[in-house]
């Protein structure tokens, strides 16, 4: 699906309006500076990254943005993601691979929207603690890095400022790895819809090797269809990532989280990749410094890089 040679884009994201804790806007920018780039193109890629997405730009032109039933700032992320929407599907278009960086989690309705305009059959890998699965009407929080999967399947009434989502996602489309902390509401949208998820206790039972093998005969049977993988750093146990918005005990290992980036590789179907939630404002320096540093190892092993 990437045309030769190797090119990727990597896509910065500071934003964090689908949250309530500020700093995870700043991830994308320790990323780059943590030396993102150029450890990508030590694996043989042509990066492109011309800066981060301005939204202030985006979020000037909202001077309002009143709560739509519980949804906080509802206009400026769906304005925003529909700009990186626009970015991750240009990048595509052109046979390169987005690298987008958050970043709060609801800018996934943007990358994989993006992503699904240039690859309508490409499957969702999601390796996150939560589903993002509420909807309008199941969300307790508002927040909508809760919700992107919601709005990107078309569940729950419509609401018009997101109308430029086109609900092109399948159930049997998305999968999810490394669950443990999933809302009422969430657990009956994914047994109704028949969303397949592998939560903390069937990586314990089965292993990671097993779980990812499972999980892509479910999406990717073939191993012939474009994966688009988002990846949470919340999915990674809080000793591991511990610098993000709402950290969850009993995560997947160090080990875990990059297998799932190197397995999904070696498919040779990845066609775009997130990395999310990175947010350097929670913790102190050192543990700011790791997560940066796995939210970077997470990025090398999804683009090829080998322990040995
Ligand atoms: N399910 C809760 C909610 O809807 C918590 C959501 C998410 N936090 C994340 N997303 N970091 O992965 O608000
Ligand atoms: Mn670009
Ligand atoms: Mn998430
Ligand atoms: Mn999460």
């Amino acid at each position: 699906f990437i045309r030769e040679p190797k090119s990727l884009a990597i896509v910065g994201c500071p934003f964090s309006g689908g949250q309530p804790r500020p700093g995870v806007d700043q991830g994308p920018i320790h990323l780059i500076q943590a030396g993102l780039p150029s450890q990508l193109e030590e694996l043989g890629w042509k990066v492109q990254f011309d800066g981060h997405h301005q939204f202030e730009d985006i979020a000037k032109f909202i001077t309002s943005d009143p709560d739509i039933g519980k949804l906080k700032n509802p206009r400026v992320v769906s304005k925003v993601c529909e700009a990186v929407a626009k970015s991750v599907g240009s990048h595509a278009k052109q046979g390169v691979l987005p690298v987008t960086l958050g970043g709060d989690h609801s800018l996934a309705m943007g990358t994989i929207s993006g992503t699904l305009e240039q690859y309508p059959d490409a499957c969702v890998v999601w390796i996150d603690a939560h589903a993002d699965i509420n909807t309008a009407e199941t969300t307790d929080t508002g927040n909508i890095h809760g919700m992107p999967v919601s709005f990107l399947l078309g569940l729950g009434q419509p609401i018009p400022e997101f109308a430029w989502i086109k609900p092109q996602l399948k159930p049997n489309k998305i999968v999810y790895i490394g669950l443990r902390d999933v809302d009422a509401g969430e657990k009956k949208i994914l047994r109704e819809n028949g969303i397949k998820a592998f939560s903390m206790h069937e990586v314990d039972k089965h292993g990671i090797g097993k779980v990812v093998e499972l999980a892509l005969d479910h999406v990717n049977p073939k191993r012939d269809l474009p994966i688009h993988l988002s990846f949470d750093v919340d999915a990674l146990d809080p000793t591991v990532a511990p610098s993000t918005g709402t950290p969850v005990r009993g995560g997947l290992t160090f080990r875990e989280g990059h297998y799932i980036c190197e397995a999904i590789y070696e498919t040779g179907c990845l066609v775009a990749l997130d990395i999310m939630e990175v947010n350097p404002s929670l913790a102190k320096e050192e543990e700011v410094r790791q997560t940066v540093a796995v939210g970077c190892s997470l990025a090398r092993s999804a683009l090829g890089e080998t322990l040995l």
